[in-house]
């Protein structure tokens, strides 16, 4: 395909493609800035098939530097800005990225004593322009452009390989399901180095509308943009939207052009949902995950209301099963769609064993279908905890712990909580004479982890529930009794 960017400015050139700061700039002025940050950029160690990885929250710069970076035809390497330094460096040396962009405007301290090239987004900007730089003039539709961090039951994190045929496929989906047009403009609040922001990137390229970059989670900011002005569309996690109906004054009401919050990322309650109805304000409901582009199903506008609790149906040209569900129809979700990607970097067994011998991809998430094909959730098969829209891996959290002089053995458990849907909490036994509190256990976990993955309480127990063969019984934890630490 034609390289998105200079596409879409060719042919609407003078249409608004970004809002950031109550600024405008048109996909002409977009294309320009990017370019020429592209030809900083480029030199003899940053070319196509290179990767470069971006540290970056949702500002001006860090827009442009993704942009440009896929523009030379180099793959991104998307950072979790809240990940420890052990975390950063670990993505960064499997994914061999040549050089960290990093936003001039971020702590970005826990990347300090890795050893990498590392330049400040703006510090790129005096530097020369290349004058054999030229932008890539075709989107291969099975070349990766994007890489983003997933963690697992066991073992390293996995880095997904995502294509721009990945992107193109559910950006078309969406498109079909949500109807864009003329009007629309979208809300970027999710961060830009998850898929629920980069694929808003994406649709604004291939559909010619705007995007509203939003660099902090300022509820009332959000809230003054969706009131005020012509925003249609805002993606949002649950924690998101609870936020910002927390913050609506009564007799608010989002402007004459908003059409949806589309959220995705988690489990919504349905006091929520129902809140939102009485406010009358539209909730596309989908479910999506970093392996498959964004989501796969979703709800359209006329089932919104009839479904509530439903994730929707499966997009075009995406086919969902159910695979081994039980009496109540309940079993593994199943996907196969040409946004599925391309596999894990440096681990192309462990995204082997999630395919199925007819191309189908095995979520990890259990769910059933109503009569009409409408997707309910039911879970995990594992036991992934999900914070503000954060995925939390027991046994990531319990590694790093599990080397700890005293502490015999740990388990996390999520527990319900009203702002960010689930918190991590640990369970442990120790040994008789050890000296273990809870905050210094605590402080423990936020030197070497993400600060969303550290148990919020520690619960000291007598002893773990097993199963027959010595597994810790996670789920039987919650009968257990415990004196907090
Ligand atoms: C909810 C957010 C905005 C909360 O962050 P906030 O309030 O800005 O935090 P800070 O001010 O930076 O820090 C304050 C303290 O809060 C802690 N903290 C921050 N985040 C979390 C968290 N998630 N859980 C627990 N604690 C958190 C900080 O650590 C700090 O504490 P201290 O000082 O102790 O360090 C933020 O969490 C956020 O942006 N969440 C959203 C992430 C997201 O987008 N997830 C989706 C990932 N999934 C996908 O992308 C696939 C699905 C998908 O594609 C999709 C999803 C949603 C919508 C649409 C789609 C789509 O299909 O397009
Ligand atoms: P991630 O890989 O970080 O994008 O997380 C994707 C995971 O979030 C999915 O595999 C699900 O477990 C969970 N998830 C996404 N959407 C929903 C939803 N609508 N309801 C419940 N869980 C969801
Ligand atoms: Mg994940
Ligand atoms: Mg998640």
């Amino acid at each position: 395909m034609e390289n998105w960017l200079t596409k879409r400015a060719a042919l609407s050139p003078n249409k608004v493609a970004l809002i950031y700061q109550y600024t405008d700039f048109t996909f002409a002025e977009l294309n320009d800035t990017v370019q020429l940050y592209a030809s900083k950029l480029f030199n003899d160690d940053i070319k196509a098939g290179d990767r470069v990885a971006i540290f970056t929250g949702n500002s001006f710069n860090g827009y442009i530097a993704t942009l440009a970076v896929q523009q030379i035809g180099a793959e991104i390497v998307f950072l979790n800005t809240r990940l420890s330094e052990d975390e950063l460096s670990f993505q960064i040396t499997d994914s061999g990225a040549k050089l960290v962009l990093i936003d001039d405007n971020l702590d970005s301290s826990q990347l300090k004593n890795i050893d990498v090239a590392k330049t400040r987004m703006s510090e790129l900007l005096s530097m020369d322009r290349s004058d054999s730089y030229q932008p890539v003039a075709e989107f291969d539709n099975d070349a990766v452009t994007t890489i983003m961090y997933t963690s697992g039951t066991s073992g390293r994190p996995k880095g997904v390989l995502q294509t721009f045929g990945n992107h193109f496929y559910s950006a078309f989906g969406m498109s079909l399901n949500l109807r864009i047009n003329d009007e629309d403009s979208w809300v970027m609040t999710v961060p830009m180095y998850h898929i629920s922001g980069f694929s808003i990137m994406m649709r604004s390229l291939l559909y010619g509308i705007p995007v509203y970059l939003i660099d902090k989670f300022d509820v009332d900011y959000i809230n003054k943009i969706l009131i005020n002005e012509r925003a249609s569309i805002i993606s949002l996690v649950p924690t998101m939207l609870k936020r910002c109906l927390n913050d609506l004054k009564p007799g608010q009401n989002f402007n004459s052009n908003f059409r949806c919050v589309f959220l995705g990322g988690g489990p919504i309650d349905n006091w929520t949902l129902l809140r939102c109805q009485m406010l009358e304000i539209p909730v596309i409901q989908s479910y999506g995950m970093t392996e498959t582009c964004s989501n796969v199903v979703a709800l359209n506008f006329e089932d919104a209301q009839r479904k509530v609790g439903s994730s929707g149906q499966a997009l075009f040209p995406v086919q969902l099963r159910i695979a081994e569900s039980d009496a109540d129809g309940i079993g593994d979700i199943e996907i196969k769609a040409p946004n599925v990607a391309k596999g894990y970097l440096n681990q192309p067994e462990l995204f082997a064993a999630k395919m199925t011998s007819d191309g189908f991809y095995k979520t990890g998430d259990l769910g059933h279908l109503d009569e009409e094909n409408f997707l309910y959730i039911n879970g995990r098969k594992d036991d992934m905890i999900i914070s503000g829209g954060e995925n939390i891996y027991p046994e990531e959290v319990e590694n790093v712990y599990a080397k700890i002089d005293g502490l015999e053995s740990i388990a996390l458990v999520g527990v319900p909580n009203d702002d960010w849907g689930q918190v991590p909490v640990a369970y442990i036994t120790v040994d008789s004479d050890a000296f273990l509190n809870g905050p210094d256990l605590i402080e423990y976990g936020r030197n070497r982890l993400a600060h969303y993955k550290v148990p919020r309480e520690f619960r000291l127990i007598e002893a773990m529930p097993l199963t027959a063969s010595g597994k810790i019984l996670r789920r039987k934890l919650d009968e257990v009794e415990f004196e907090v630490m």
